[in-house]
């Protein structure tokens, strides 16, 4: 057996520990999108694999056994190019993955069909508003200049970037809602931009928009293809054929 887990998320970082501690070969496969990403207690490979057909050879090459898919809900074109290889020399996939957020009492959500709508919805006069969305679509936001903007990034910026007004934070999650709450007081926020990714790690800042009465428009996720999906790496253990009493 050898495991290759497409990583770069809280699910991941879980599942990673649970097959070292049982002796289970495995492979931690990161984009490469920041400077210093978490080490991981399996060995790490970094950068895309070439479309499909890169990740086919690869899984061929290094006699992957099973293919868990821990990418975030927005990494698409991952997630469809793991079905793809899998489906063409037959590697069993599942995704490892985690539920929608759905809004509760209190929330003020638009929800979002895409980026490009959340950008299309800020033709409006200048707001202070915080985009949580990570680096990757800052350029979408261009489109929309007048605003004060709140940019969350793992990494300082390399490129100059395309928003006139905007402070940056230079900081990973997971958050907490402390942390987040008195950030979004401290540059007086009036929108926060999310994308609708899921779990823990990125929750903070709806609670803590919840209690400040702060709207937000929430990005839906894109279309994946279909593909059996768990939400606990207890599943995964199991259908890797392994004891699933989590020691780790
Ligand atoms: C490189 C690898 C853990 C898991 C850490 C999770 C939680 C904290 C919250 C906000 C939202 C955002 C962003 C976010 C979160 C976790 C998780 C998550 C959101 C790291 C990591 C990698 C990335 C890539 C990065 C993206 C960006 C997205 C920032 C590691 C830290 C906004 C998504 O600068 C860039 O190019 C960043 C790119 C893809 C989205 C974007 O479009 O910019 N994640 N994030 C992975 C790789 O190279 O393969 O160092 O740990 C992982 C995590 N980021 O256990 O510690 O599981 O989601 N990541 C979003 O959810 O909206 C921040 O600021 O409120
Ligand atoms: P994406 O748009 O779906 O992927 C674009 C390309 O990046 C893929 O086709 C692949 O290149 C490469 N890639 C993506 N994830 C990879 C991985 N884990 N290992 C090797 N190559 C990978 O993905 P993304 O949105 O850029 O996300 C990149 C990474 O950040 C992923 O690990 C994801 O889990 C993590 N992340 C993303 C978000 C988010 O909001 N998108 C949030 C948190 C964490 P090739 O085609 O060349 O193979």
């Amino acid at each position: 057996m050898k495991v290759l887990i497409l990583g770069g998320t809280s699910e991941a970082n879980t599942l990673a520990p649970a097959l070292a501690v049982r002796n289970i070969p495995a492979v931690y496969s990161y984009a490469g999108r920041v400077s210093n990403p978490k080490p991981q207690p399996v060995p790490v490979r970094t950068g895309g694999f070439g479309g499909t057909q890169g990740l086919a050879d690869f899984l061929r090459r290094e006699n992957i056994t099973h293919l868990v898919d821990a990418t975030h809900p927005f990494a698409q074109q991952m997630s469809l190019n793991a079905v793809a290889a899998a489906a063409e020399i037959g590697t069993p996939l599942l995704a490892l993955t985690r539920s929608a957020w759905k809004p509760e009492p209190g929330d003020q959500w638009q929800r979002m069909p895409t980026m490009e709508a959340a950008v299309a919805s800020l033709r409006r006069k200048q707001q202070r508003v915080m985009l949580a969305i990570g680096r990757m679509h800052l350029d979408e936001f261009a489109a929309q200049p007048q605003h004060h903007y709140l940019l969350r990034l793992v990494d300082q910026p390399l490129e100059p970037l395309p928003l006139p007004h905007r402070t940056i934070v230079v900081d990973r999650g997971p958050f907490t809602v402390e942390e987040d709450r008195a950030l979004l007081q401290r540059h007086r926020i009036e929108l926060v931009v999310s994308k609708n990714a899921g779990g823990e790690g990125a929750a903070a800042k709806l609670v803590a928009a919840r209690e400040l009465g702060i709207p937000v428009l929430m990005i839906d996720r894109p279309l994946l293809p279909p593909r059996d999906e768990v939400h606990h790496v207890e599943r995964v253990l199991q259908w890797l054929g392994h004891d699933t009493d989590l020691g780790v």
